[in-house]
């Protein structure tokens, strides 16, 4: 046991070392360390010229820098990787008009903000998601913050912290349709789901609150 620990921590301090290039985060690929370099460089011409050189091989790139954000435990670094990913989805972009790997860097990095996926039993039918009191450093967040409901679900936001929260949908990434008005400190606030699909939401005070909906046929 102490020997697997060891080496645990042995691991864990090889892969900072991995870890701290010269950008302070690590790529597999030669296409994404060159791009990386280029970003350290504040080179936004060579970023282009990146993309632009290897479009057909950019999409497989995006991905794989997301595989590798996601397997990362660091949150910074976590966070450099997807930033890495999504400059390089959006030049893609620019270039091709394709946006689907920019929305994939923008789901995958929210979904990364997300605690797993539950699928809680509704209360007399309807779905309550607290926001509670600050407790324990934490605080302004949806509890649970991520759930799977059953299309023609309703979800009940119940506010029990101290301060207003006013939460909607990010349409980009997800569906669209939630819009909460400012739920002061003791109230709720509910919506009805018929539509299936992923709805991310966010709060406009506090922009690190964060939730997502998953709505089932
Ligand atoms: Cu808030």
């Amino acid at each position: 046991m102490k020997l697997k620990r060891l080496g645990a921590a042995l691991f864990i301090a090889m892969a900072a070392v991995l870890v701290l290039g010269v950008s302070g985060i690590h790529a597999e690929t030669e296409i994404a360390k060159k791009f990386i370099e280029a970003f350290d460089a504040n080179d936004g011409a060579r970023m282009t010229a990146i993309v632009e050189e290897n479009k057909a091989r950019i999409p497989a790139e995006v991905k794989a820098l997301i595989k590798d954000a996601g397997k990362t435990a660091n949150a910074d670094e976590r966070e450099a990787m997807f930033y890495m990913a999504e400059m390089m989805a959006r030049l893609y972009k620019d270039s091709t008009n394709d946006a689907a790997p920019l929305l994939e860097v923008k789901k995958k990095s929210f979904d990364a903000r997300l605690t797993v996926p539950e699928r809680p039993v509704p209360v007399d039918g309807v779905y309550i998601i607290e926001l509670p009191k600050p407790a324990q450093g934490v605080k302004n967040v949806f509890r649970p913050n991520n759930i799977v409901v059953k299309k023609g679900s309703t979800v009940r936001w119940v506010n029990k912290d101290d301060v207003a929260h006013i939460f909607s949908s990010m349409p980009v990434i997800g569906k669209g349709g939630i819009s909460s008005p400012a739920v002061e400190p003791g109230k709720s606030w509910e919506r009805k789901f018929d539509q299936p699909g992923e709805y991310f939401y966010i709060c406009f005070i506090h922009h690190a609150m964060v939730g997502k909906i998953t709505v089932e046929e």
